[in-house]
């Protein structure tokens, strides 16, 4: 038997969560087209007779421009601590960048192995491929091409990473997938589906805060009830939309979801409420549920 835990780290948007949905099966981390969609460290379990990988989804490396995004960048480091092994992912249809470069040489140096996963390969041209492959084979580090949404060379990667994990016994039970609670999914899929319908600083201005989540006397409905916390008044009128139509729509895709991850009726109330540069504010950020020390 193998076991240990993989910190998946790599530029944001590079692919992580989606890649360790995969990898593990289910869906542990939201996902979307735009940088910095995961703020928290996420714990994915794959466990087989054989082995048991532990993955941890962190934040994607980015420039830090406020306390919340440096807490972020923290986490990452952090969470390569006391691992196994680390796996970098990079955007291969993006090309290598020097950033690319630069990073892949601090992750590659660390005391763990390293593998380094090549994702995207469903959008990007066999030559692109083949010529990224022939730069980073001078790394003298595994390096396994991937497409996470073709799943396309999933089995390899994961025979990729048992091959260097130590023998051990299984960490969690059979049955874990994610250390995450409930409220914590449920604060995310709304986020998600903020992520995807509005743009620019309006997402990443968000936070989710769960009043209520109980189930009802039938036992058949969950009734939750949230707020969606942004920054500016004008942010606050777009997520509202003309006569409530955006905050509609995103409740109702995010209801939909609720439902299929908790196998019931949901009852979903969303409030809009402003509380200006939150994402400046340990105590706010505290309160959100975000990974403040102290
Ligand atoms: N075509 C294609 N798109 C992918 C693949 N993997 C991820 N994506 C897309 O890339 C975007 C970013 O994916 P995420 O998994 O959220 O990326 P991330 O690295 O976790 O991003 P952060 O949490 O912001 O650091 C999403 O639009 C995904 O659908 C892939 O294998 N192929
Ligand atoms: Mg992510």
């Amino acid at each position: 038997m193998k076991s240990g835990f993989v910190a998946v780290v790599g530029r944001a948007n590079a692919g992580k969560s989606t890649l360790i949905n995969v990898l593990v099966g289910e869906k542990v981390a939201i996902v979307s087209p735009k940088p910095q969609t995961t703020r928290d460290r996420i714990l994915g379990v794959l466990t087989t007779e054989d082995y048991q990988i532990a993955f941890i989804d962190t934040p994607g490396i980015y420039k830090a421009d406020n306390l919340l995004n440096s807490v972020m960048q923290k986490t990452t480091v952090d969470s390569c601590e006391d691992v196994d092994l680390v796996l970098f992912v990079m955007d291969a249809h993006e090309g290598i960048s020097d950033t690319d470069r630069a990073l892949l040489s601090k992750y590659s140096n660390l005391s763990v192995p390293t593998v380094l996963a090549l994702t995207k390969t469903d959008i990007m041209p066999e030559s692109l491929l083949i010529s990224e492959l022939k730069e980073l084979s001078k790394e003298n580090i595994d390096i396994v091409p991937v497409s996470a949404r073709k799943n396309r060379n999933i089995k390899e990667l994961i025979k990729v990473i048992v091959d260097k994990l130590p023998k051990g016994e299984k960490i969690f039970e059979e049955d874990i997938i994610s250390d995450r609670s409930e409220r914590f999914m449920l604060a995310e899929i709304m986020r998600e589906k903020i992520l995807l319908k509005f743009d620019k600083e309006i997402p990443h201005g968000v936070a989710i805060l769960i009043n209520k989540f109980a189930l009802k006397e039938n036992g058949k409905t969950y009734e939750i009830n949230l707020d969606i916390i942004c920054e500016k008044p004008n942010h606050k009128a777009i997520l509202i939309g003309k006569q409530g139509s955006a905050i509609k729509e995103v409740s109702s895709f995010a209801r939909a979801d609720m439902e299929k991850f908790l196998g019931k009726k949901v009852f979903l109330t969303t409030y809009v409420r402003v509380k200006e540069d939150w994402r400046n504010s340990a105590s706010l950020m505290k309160e959100y549920g975000y990974d403040i020390k102290g």
